[in-house]
């Protein structure tokens, strides 16, 4: 009888924390965009970035980098890094923009800010150190 308490106690609090999960990251501006690209991150953690639309582009943006473990859960990695780089191709130098983070109120989801100088594909380069150890992902982005 009360095992059976206990269970459903747990049960019923297992409902809240996944439906406050979803609320909370659904009322996060920042949270609430399409992936753009995802990759192993390390750690048996994935990186997504992710865009209101779904898209990176040339010029000033907002977007997110989500750090997700193996049940698709926010992991607070810590101290995060972008790095958009794109190799010289011809005569056009080497070009590295760089991306600025702030936390949001979801642990695991950074919001990001970039100024891409020209549309093309770009080699997101991640790196992050922290309570989840430290790691790095680089993902192709083409952007319009
Ligand atoms: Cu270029």
């Amino acid at each position: 009888m009360k095992k059976t308490t206990v269970f459903l106690i747990i049960a019923a609090f297992a409902v809240f924390a996944a439906a406050c999960g979803g609320s909370s990251s659904g009322g996060d501006a920042a949270a609430t965009g399409k992936t753009v690209k995802s990759g192993p991150a390390g750690n048996n953690l994935t990186a997504t970035l992710a865009s209101k639309d779904g898209v990176l582009r040339k010029g000033k943006q907002e977007f997110t980098l989500t750090f997700t473990d193996a049940s698709g859960k926010p992991v607070d990695v810590g101290s995060v890094s972008l790095n958009f780089h794109m190799p010289a191709m011809g005569t056009m130098a080497v070009m590295n923009n760089p991306a600025t983070f702030t936390t949001t109120s979801t642990p695991g989801v950074y919001a990001g800010k970039t100024d891409l100088e020209m549309g093309g594909e770009w080699q997101a380069q991640i790196k992050y150190e922290g309570p989840a150890g430290s790691g790095s992902a680089n993902l192709p982005i083409v952007a319009q």
